[in-house]
């Protein structure tokens, strides 16, 4: 390997810090031109490691980059130069004292920084983002989780551009404009907190204010900071927080700690939004929402994230990750905790559908492909390369699981334990296993392979009933294919939930030979083994088996149902999640036997049983339209060519298409009814049932204008379709209309995207749903089009969110364009990396993981993608950030 490429850093080599930081003082001077930054450390040998000598800890080196070092005082006396040498990325001392303050000057120069990452500027304002590792472009520091500190933050610029100057914890001082114009202020968190979780927000701002009184009588100050003219657009976050806070007192018993919870959003974000202590920083997209301008996906959105960041303050901030391997420590858990806190505030099925297509769509694929790790990384080169859906979403499904094997009483005795044990640490996802497993005197050891081990676990399950011995024997068998470094792997502890349905539909009662009596009608076996068996007795009739309820476990799982056997599950399941699942894998099946059918020059017929089946839901007046929407939706193309040994691009996208045209053909006039049945304004809400209506609806107008395309047919579908766009009131329903749109070549399609555009071009989330439905639209001539927008006025390369709805929306969200033979939409991704990488490598490198999975595509589209990483991987000067994606999709 080239003695140059960035190497690898391992969880094995994990050694404590040889100092630690007990206070920070740090004081920004911010300029036009220059920022500086003074900090001044209160540091001390770290005591749990070999006796304090009075030679202290041995060399300090303390993590920086990108700035210049301007001078370093220790207790108080300027070091020459030569006391301390300086490295690309490092900063060293090579013998201070045992106990010691150390002052260091620094300069920077935030109007450059493109990586968003450290301090940068968005909108004229400053602002920060440290997690990972982007503390030591603001300073020298110890810039690991588990050096924790206490903070004091002065902050001085300008009065008038920068009116709002925020820091974590309190405001202790604030000073009046100055006779230079500038003014100063200063805060202070008394919370110990890792670099990761610093945060300074400066500029012109305007903020919207509440309260919110503790279940301890404590009142605590709410306030969502935003762009002067955005302020109409934030009640939700507000009432989103409201709820978060009351919802983990209720749940956890867990209340906030400082007297101020403040929010600020802006425009330029790379990812979601930072939960820095106090001080949170959210992307735009998750705190911005009105009917007018945000869709339900939205709304939904910005209230998971704000609960998600909001809940990080115990989960992440009072207990922190020891090292960046423990990542999923808090993340895992914290997604865990959103998800159930969403699912309360709305319908669990639905949630828990939503949440399991999420992982089926990413998780499942980087899982066996070549990026996959397990949820705690063993290496990696650039950390910020792991905040992927594994580490999260899976990380999430891990913690479940322990939900499940421990009852809900028995994770709140867990989680009690984890604070009590670990309040103010920095600690392990071993420390969090340990403190569930000893609150319960659950057995948690093979469970821990969770952690340890990547890849997809498959079950491979059978049943066999014996009618003389009145008794139904499951037979389990688990597997889990080799993932990079991983050939071999052990059994995995797997709960696995299920039921069995008697001929009537019910559930059975469940009891297993040796048991004295039945154990309810659902419940919850534990699979250890390679290959288990399961004997339940007093089985009198033939049960067919609803296995893996609510998705106990994130696997994939494989039993011979025969197409009777799923239409009754869809129709009686009392699991709604299985019920989903049911139609889900009939679909799938059917699905993809035509697109074998394709592939052979068979004519495609799309069978009537399925259809009727997908009628009677949509006729039921009895089932939840949300749920309805989920049961009526095709797999997508992308979760069926995960099922396929070679994926096949354009059958999928033809079957699929063929597919929807059939349905709707067949149900054409129901479909019209449960449009016309929902449709009109009702005045708008975000409750699950309103939400639910819209997406029946919307989910009706989809399949109708799939009808546009075989003519006369489709007239009265267009008519609705183009009406709901001009009358709709809410975002929701504009954009699943001009979604429709974008797919056909009417001329109505460039009315109503001219119209969309002028009516919404200063709101730039709203553009960006403008950039990506037409990244997304099916038609051949979308490349062009894509590349004709980069170049649009409204389209900013620095941006990430536009990135991510144009670039992103075309690679990852159009499989049949940029997967087209020609290789086009392979080079456009390619050449977009390579100009991403040396602006912003976080954004480069979430676009350059489009390629991971070159090796699942035919050899025509294997060549070409390959070509293009190639091309990638030897460019000079990339990042470590897509060097490590690259290098890794060609091992
Ligand atoms: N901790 C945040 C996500 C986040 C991670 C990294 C960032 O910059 C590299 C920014 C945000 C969360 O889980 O919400
Ligand atoms: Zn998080």
């Amino acid at each position: 390997m080239d003695k140059n490429a960035p190497q690898a850093i391992h969880l094995k080599d994990y050694a404590p810090p040889p100092y630690l930081i007990d206070t920070v003082d740090l004081a920004f001077d911010l300029g036009e031109d220059v920022t500086r930054v003074q900090s001044k450390l209160a540091m001390r040998s770290n005591p749990a490691l070999a006796p304090a000598s009075a030679t202290g800890g041995g060399p300090l080196v303390l993590d920086g980059q990108d700035m210049r070092l301007v001078s370093v005082a220790l207790d108080g006396r300027a070091l020459d130069p030569s006391e301390y040498s300086v490295g690309p990325d490092s900063l060293t001392l090579p013998n201070p004292p045992a106990d010691f303050i150390l002052e260091i000057v620094t300069e920077l120069r935030p109007q450059e920084n493109t990586s968003l990452s450290g301090l940068y500027r968005t909108s004229g304002n400053f602002c920060t983002q440290c997690e990972a590792e982007g503390f030591r472009k603001i300073t020298y520091f110890l810039d690991r989780p588990d050096v924790m500190a206490r903070y004091r933050t002065t902050i001085t610029a300008d009065a008038m551009r920068y009116p709002v100057m925020l820091s974590n914890g309190n405001l202790v001082a604030a000073s009046k404009m100055e006779a230079d114009g500038r003014h100063t202020v200063s805060w202070e968190d008394p919370f110990a907190k890792p670099s990761y979780l610093f945060a300074l927000v400066a500029g012109v701002l305007v903020h919207i204010e509440d309260t919110h009184v503790t279940k301890s009588g404590r009142t605590v100050a709410l306030r969502i900071y935003v762009e002067p003219g955005n302020q109409d657009k934030c009640d939700h976050a507000m009432a989103s927080l409201k709820k978060s806070m009351t919802w983990d007192e209720e749940v956890y018993g867990l209340e906030y700690d400082l007297d101020i919870f403040m929010i600020v959003a802006v425009g330029d974000f790379n990812m979601g939004a930072m939960e820095n202590k106090g001080l949170n920083v959210f992307n735009t997209k998750y705190v911005l929402a009105k009917p007018e301008t945000a869709t339900d996906t939205d709304f939904l959105g910005v209230e998971a994230v704000v609960a998600h960041e909001y809940f990080h303050n115990w989960t992440g901030n009072r207990v922190t990750c020891r090292d960046w391997f423990q990542l999923s420590l808090k993340e895992g858990l914290t997604v865990f905790r959103d998800q159930e806190f969403s699912s309360d505030m709305h319908s669990r099925p639905v949630k828990r559908i939503a949440d399991v297509q999420r992982l089926r769509a990413a998780q499942f694929p980087e899982d066996s492909g070549p990026m996959a790790h397990p949820i705690r990384p063993d290496s990696y080169i650039e950390i910020n390369n792991f905040y992927t859906t594994t580490v999260y979403e899976k990380g999430a499904e891990v913690v479940r699981m322990i939900h499940t094997l421990l009852g809900a009483d028995g994770f709140r005795k867990g989680m009690d334990l984890y604070f009590q044990r670990h309040d103010g640490q920095a600690v392990t996802c071993d420390d969090f296993v340990a403190a569930m497993a000893d609150a319960t005197s659950v057995d948690l050891g093979q469970f821990r392979r969770w952690y340890s081990q990547a890849g997809t676990p498959e079950l491979d399950v059978t049943g066999a009933h014996d009618a003389a011995a009145r008794t139904y024997r499951l037979t389990v068998r688990q597997s889990c294919p080799p993932t990079p470094g991983q050939p071999v792997k052990q059994p995995f502890h797997i709960p696995l939930a299920l039921g069995l349905l008697d001929p009537s539909g019910a559930d059975m009662p469940l009891r297993l030979a040796g048991e004295a009596a039945p154990a309810g009608t659902s419940r919850v076996l534990d699979v250890m083994e390679a290959e288990q068996v399961f004997d339940f007795v007093d089985v009198a009739e033939a049960p067919v088996p609803s296995l893996l309820r609510g998705f106990s476990a994130p696997v994939k799982l494989r039993f011979p149902h025969g197409v009777d056997d799923l239409t009754f599950l869809m129709a009686n399941d009392s699991d709604a999640f299985n019920r989903w699942e049911a139609g889900q894998t009939l679909a799938t099946r059917l699905m993809l036997d035509l697109v074998a059918d394709r592939a052979a020059g068979r004519p495609l017929e799309l069978s009537p049983g399925f259809i009727a089946a997908f009628g009677k839901i949509l006729k039921d007046p009895t089932l939840d339209p949300a749920f309805a929407a989920q049961a009526l939706t095709l797999p997508s193309e992308g979760y069926l060519g995960q099922q396929m040994p070679v994926i096949d691009v354009d059958g999928i996208h033809e079957v699929r298409a063929f597919c929807r045209r059939a349905i709707a053909t067949a149900l054409r006039d129901d479909l019209i009814a449960t449009h016309r049945a929902l449709g009109g304004n009702e005045p708008f809400a975000i409750d699950a049932a309103a939400i639910g209506r819209r997406s029946l609806k919307n989910l009706a107008l989809g399949y109708l204008m799939a009808l546009e395309e075989s003519g006369r047919e489709g007239t009265e579908a267009v008519e609705l379709c183009v009406g709901q766009f001009h009358n709709a009131h809410a975002m929701t329903d504009v954009i699943a209309a001009l979604g429709c749109l974008a797919d056909t070549d009417l001329p109505q399609r460039e009315v109503a995207l001219r119209r969309f555009y002028d009516l919404w071009k200063d709101e730039p989330l709203v553009v960006d749903k403008w950039f990506s439905i037409q990244a997304m639209s099916e038609r051949p001539g979308t490349l062009e089009e894509v590349k004709a927008l980069l170049g649009h006025p409204a389209f900013e390369i620095r941006n990430p969110n536009k990135v991510y709805a144009l670039i992103g929306g075309f690679a990852g969200g159009n499989p049949v364009r940029f997967h087209d033979i020609g290789g086009g939409g392979y080079r456009f991704l390619a050449d977009q990396v390579l100009t991403l990488n040396a602006l912003n490598p976080q954004v480069a490198s979430r676009m350059v993981k489009m390629f991971a999975r070159w090796r699942k595509y035919d050899p025509r589209r294997q060549a070409l993608m390959r070509a293009e990483l190639e091309r990638i991987v030897q460019t000079p000067g990339l990042s470590r950030d897509v060097f490590e994606i690259a290098s890794k999709s060609l091992e």
